[in-house]
């Protein structure tokens, strides 16, 4: 069994395969040839390898972590054998599956990491101190330590427990350390900044939603017409309807979000109620694209 998570990879969907890897036996795959920068920093603390880089999934078993729709994961999903889903985003239209019964676990809760121990939990496996600490960071990286409104009561019993496990007294400064490593990003090109954590929703109208969750806003927003540019290249090569990127300024708990032209403004004040300058738009707490930017531009659609 092949654990795999979306493409454009996060902290969470690496964690959760490897750690279900580990947990339940089978191996874990990512769907890049690349660590992003936190995932790398959170590997190497906690003592683990970076998956293999599985590019082609032809006839391969799967158990897909972090997502349930066609369009989010890799290239070739389509040949590949779906076993099942572990996931906590909502479930739309282009559910990934074939033609058989698959085991779906889809939970209202922070992270895909949270439902792994949860698992474990339920199953008795036992967690290890490096597998609570992998975990813990999945968690950490997807509700910004519990600080996300996608974060529930469940997710706090999971870390509180996990911490003593993997013996991390700080889980501010595991964020601080991680978002340190993340937000390194004067090397990367715009193209490269915008996919890092990118998201295409196929609502009504196909729209990109990119995301940085940076401790210096100000870098980004500095590289401002350099991004620009690269959303509208993005927005031609993925044919979408529209595009946008918010810059979350995570200490403040606060975003910016990019508008490119007149199509992304309309929809944007109508899902944000708010005005753009020089193509930034203030908005306000709204940090978490899965529960506050998409929803909103979902409904304005
Ligand atoms: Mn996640």
């Amino acid at each position: 069994m092949l654990y795999i998570g979306h493409k454009n990879p996060d902290t969470d969907s690496i964690c959760a395969a490897l750690a279900a890897a580990e947990l339940f036996g089978g191996e874990a795959g990512m769907t890049s040839s690349e660590l992003p920068p936190e995932s790398a920093f959170v590997l190497d603390k906690f003592g683990f390898e970076s998956p293999a880089y599985v590019d082609n999934l032809k006839d391969k078993e799967v158990i897909l972590v972090d997502f349930n729709q066609k369009s989010q994961g890799q290239e070739g999903l389509e040949e590949a054998s779906i076993q099942g889903i572990i996931d906590h985003h909502a479930m739309g239209e282009d559910i990934a599956f074939n033609s058989q019964p698959i085991f779906v676990r889809i939970e209202p809760i922070g992270s895909t990491c949270s439902i792994i121990a949860k698992m474990a939990g339920e199953t008795e496996v036992e967690i290890t101190p490096k597998l609570a600490g992998i975990l813990l960071a999945g968690i950490v990286s997807d509700t910004l330590a519990l600080r996300s409104p996608t974060t529930t009561e469940d997710d706090r019993e999971i870390v509180e427990y996990l911490q003593k496990v993997a013996g991390v007294e700080d889980i501010t400064d595991l964020l601080k350390d991680m978002l340190k490593a993340k937000s390194d990003l004067s090397k990367k090109n715009a193209i490269e900044i915008l996919q890092l954590d990118y998201k295409i929703f196929d609502y009504t109208k196909k729209v990109g939603i990119g995301v940085a969750e940076t401790v210096s806003p100000e870098d980004l927003i500095a590289r401002k017409e350099e991004l620009l540019e690269g959303m509208q290249k993005i927005k031609e090569k993925d044919g979408l309807d529209y595009i946008y990127f918010a810059v979350v300024d995570v200490l403040n708990e606060q975003s910016d979000l990019l508008i490119l032209g007149d199509d992304e403004l309309v929809l944007a004040k109508k899902a944000f109620e708010a005005d753009a300058e020089e193509n930034i738009m203030n908005i306000g707490s709204r940090i978490s694209r899965k529960k506050q930017i998409a929803p909103g531009i979902q409904e304005a659609l």
